[in-house]
């Protein structure tokens, strides 16, 4: 048994939550709020994870490891008390402790609020990846930023999305440290002369850190998150003695907006300029606070590169390159060559998508206003590139150009992707499909030049937020069946369950621990969608971020498929369904928001209409975050992964349906291919074009008309769509006939079919049930902790220091 215990009595912990009530909050367990004893409790279980941190700290210092930065823009943590509890083993001593005062957890749980400051994806394999660094007693640190509000609510009103802004901090947040006592200064536009950059505007960056405990280990690593303050000086007196008030106050106004808010798009690049501040403010800060952290116990710059090792986290925190260059000349007087061997040995990229609109370039124009300094760097560190590339390909203009960090038409960018590829001494792809076709497509020039410098790194998630958090049912199943709770650490051990899909008494007790959990996700479905669930449907999951490329569109066509094959009579081989959905869209995604609106108006069409809900209820549940994964995921049967192949870079909901025994229905993309390699095709449905078919089509200039015309119930879907609702939704049906970007209409034949084997195969429960505890017996190479075992072997080159 791992799970740790502190063996705190349950008294000891009610003493310290009451004096915590006293102390901290100032009032007595007669007049406390719910909130009150909310805080509390956190502070309390804060109390304990502290102790452990100060000896994490203390064995850190004495031991003066290399360290890792994790440097986001974005982290999704999920709820923190369950966590945390749990993984400082208080459980059961905060459960008797609250019993004794007469207060519900679950109740208190509900106003535990996750911190949302991501977008999808990329924000929650942040999170992972850290929990999984503390797991295995890596020393690490995560940087990011603060964003007082994080991502933004999602309701429905008439079907549509309506965003609202999410103020997580709103009642506080009992598990942050503030320390404005360490601000940094950061600073932006103003003028450079003979390489010394004088900034016009200065703002300060306040860290605040939060607890990351590892899960059967004494480790605890932070996560450090800056929000933005106006400096002193910004409170332009001169104004304020004119009385212009006004004008003064907005400059503080200007400042501090730089952490308000999350861009809210995910995989696609906006270019604001408020978001390139962002960047900066993030790498500037994290810089200054590694560099500070390396001369705690070293002195000069000769160990930098042995002690430290900078993973930047898509190009979003890229800038990284070029303020390190500037800090090492400009600051501590390096020269050039020097400096440039730090940077090359200190940083390492991952990139995570293959689409061009999501990898980030900023006009040059823009660069040299914000950051005037920076933008000479970058034509300097471009400059000696670009002298290499000559060497290498001697008179090869067209190299030149498709290589240089600098793209020239049609206006002057930065490219962020080759800054960093240039910068770094790895780059990484998500999943090995992924990695590959960066390699031969979008960074080729790159693996031409630099092969040993690509490195595929599989996505992982966290076995604790995603089995033993989310489904504790499951999870004690398991754990009863090998014997005990390791293998939460060690998740290969799931394969020790094969055996146990062939033993009908277990497999009667997997299917009751899934059914089990379909009536917890039907209860809540029914109280925030008023949509009644049968809990005995395939639980048909597609949660992920709403783009075309994704293809929920597909998915909802498979409805309307089934809605006219039921209304025709034709029922012979189907299954009672219950098709869900969650994600969000960019609020600025009009076609991702149409695509809402036709699945919202088609779950009308089902749920209110008899002879269709006898087969088919669909549930939109609203403002899908971590919490709403770990209460779906567990209940899932089916796994929706139907990505235009050679377009999702890796996915990870995919890994977290799998884990939980569902099935997946998808194409050859992503970590798709992978999961398919290990749990076997035969418990797999596989449908569609591959990667190189769906080029090959574009190539040979594909008309989705064609495909319309040689298909009658193709015909039917999308002659439905242009008409539903009085055709508010025609221009959905319209952009599939004349554009079809995603090839929903060549894959559209080939899913209804690989849809009738699902059913088929799900009308042999017990077969199926088989497939299903499979999927997750094989599953568990998609630990977080494989994912950072690779990063530290092909990467970091990090030991792990176990606290002394
Ligand atoms: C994001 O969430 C992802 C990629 C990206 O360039 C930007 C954002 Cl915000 C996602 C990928 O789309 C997904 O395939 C992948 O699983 C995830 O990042 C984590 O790697």
């Amino acid at each position: 048994m791992t799970v740790a215990n502190d063996g705190v009595p349950a008294d000891e912990f009610e003493t310290d939550l009451l004096r915590n009530l006293a102390h901290q909050r100032g009032t007595t367990r007669q007049s406390a709020s719910a909130q009150d004893i909310y805080q509390a409790l956190a502070l309390t279980v804060r109390d304990r994870l502290v102790d452990r941190y100060v000896k994490t700290a203390a064995t850190y210092y004495e031991t003066n490891p290399r360290f890792v930065y994790y440097l986001s823009a974005e982290y999704m943590l999920g709820k923190q008390l369950p966590q945390n509890l749990l993984y400082s083993g208080l459980q059961n001593q905060a459960r008797d402790a609250l019993e004794k005062l007469g207060l519900d957890p679950a109740e208190l749980e509900d106003l535990d609020v996750e911190p949302g400051l991501g977008n999808g994806g990329l924000g929650r394999l942040a999170a992972c990846i850290l929990d999984a660094l503390a797991t295995e007693d890596i020393p690490a640190v995560g940087y990011g930023i603060r964003y007082d509000l994080g991502i933004f609510k999602q309701t429905f009103e008439d079907g549509a999305q309506v965003e609202r802004p999410d103020d997580w901090t709103f009642y506080g947040n009992p598990w942050e440290f503030a320390a404005p006592d360490d601000q940094q200064p950061v600073g932006f536009y103003g003028k450079v002369e003979d390489g010394k950059w004088t900034p016009d505007e200065i703002v300060l960056g306040e860290p605040s850190h939060m607890l990351v405990p590892g899960y059967g280990t004494q480790t605890v690593n932070l996560i450090r998150l800056w929000r933005a303050r106006a400096s002193r000086a910004s409170f332009d007196l001169s104004r304020f003695g004119e009385g212009r008030y006004g004008e003064a106050v907005d400059a503080i106004v200007r400042s501090e907006n730089i952490s308000k808010v999350l861009y809210p798009d995910d995989s696609t690049e906006l270019g604001r300029e408020l978001r390139l501040k962002q960047q900066h403010f993030l790498v500037t800060c994290a810089l200054r606070d590694i560099v500070r952290r390396y001369r705690l116990r070293n002195t000069g710059w000769d160990a930098f590169t042995e002690k430290v090792t900078i993973q930047l986290n898509d190009t979003h925190p890229v800038m990284a390159v070029a303020e390190l260059m500037r800090v090492l000349l400009d600051e501590e007087g390096l020269d050039w060559d020097r400096a440039w061997l730090i940077v090359r040995g200190t940083f390492a990229y991952t990139c995570h998508t293959l689409l061009p609109e999501a990898l980030e370039t900023w006009p040059v124009a823009l660069v040299e206003r914000l950051l005037p300094r920076h933008m000479e760097i970058i034509y300097l560190i471009n400059f000696h590139f670009l002298q290499e590339v000559e060497q290498a390909y001697p008179g090869d203009t067209g190299r030149l150009r498709e290589l240089s960090i600098i793209q020239e038409e049609p206006e002057r960018r930065v490219r962020m992707a080759h800054l960093a590829v240039v910068g770094a001494k790895a780059v990484n792809g998500v999943a090995e499909l992924h990695s590959k076709l960066l390699r031969e497509t979008t960074l080729r020039p790159f693996a031409e030049l630099w092969p040993e410098r690509f490195h595929n790194v599989t996505n992982g998630v966290s076995p604790r937020r995603f089995m033993l958090i989310a489904n504790p049912r499951l999870t004690g199943l398991i754990s009863s069946r090998l014997g005990d709770h390791d293998w939460l650490r060690d998740l290969d051990r799931l394969s020790e369950l094969e055996p146990a899909a062939d033993d009908s008494a277990f497999r009667d007790q997997w299917r009751e621990v899934k059914r089990a959990n379909r009536r917890d996700l039907a209860r809540y479905a029914r109280a925030v969608t008023g949509v009644a669930l049968d809990p005995d449907a395939m639980a048909d999951v597609m949660i992920k971020r709403f783009h075309e490329y994704k293809r929920q569109l597909l998915r909802v066509m498979h409805v309307i498929t089934l809605i006219h094959r039921i209304r025709r009579g034709e029922t012979a081989g189907l299954v009672p369904r219950s098709v869900i959905f969650g994600g969000k869209a960019a609020p600025g995604y009009y076609a991702a928001k149409r695509i809402m609106r036709l699945a919202n108006a088609v779950a009308d069409v089902v749920n209110g209409d008899q002879q269709l809900s006898a087969y088919v209820r669909m549930a939109f549940l609203p403002n899908y975050n971590v919490s709403g994964a770990e209460l779906i995921i567990p209940a899932a049967d089916l796994s929706e992964q139907i990505s235009l192949a050679g377009k999702e870079a890796s996915g990870t909901s995919n890994m977290k349906l799998a884990l939980n025994g569902a099935l997946t229905i998808g194409t050859l993309d992503g970590a798709n291919v992978e999961i398919r390699d290990r749990v076997g095709a035969d418990n797999f449905f596989l449908f569609g074009l591959d990667a190189g078919q769906a080029v090959a089509l574009k190539q040979a200039g594909y008309r989705p008309r064609s495909w319309y015309e040689a298909d009658w119930e193709l015909r039917e879907t999308i002659d439905f769509i242009a008409t539903i609702d009085g055709g508010a939704l025609r221009e959905v049906a319209d952009d599939l006939l004349n554009r079809d970007e995603y090839l929903t209409l060549a894959d559209y034949r080939a899913y209804i079919e690989c849809q009738d084997e699902v059913a088929h195969a799900w009308e042999d429960r017990d077969a199926w049930t088989r497939m299903s505890i499979l999927n997750a017996a094989r599953s568990g190479f998609f630990s977080a902790d494989r994912t950072v075992r690779d990063y530290g072997r092909e990467i970091w080159h990090t030991p792990a220091v176990p606290e002394a």
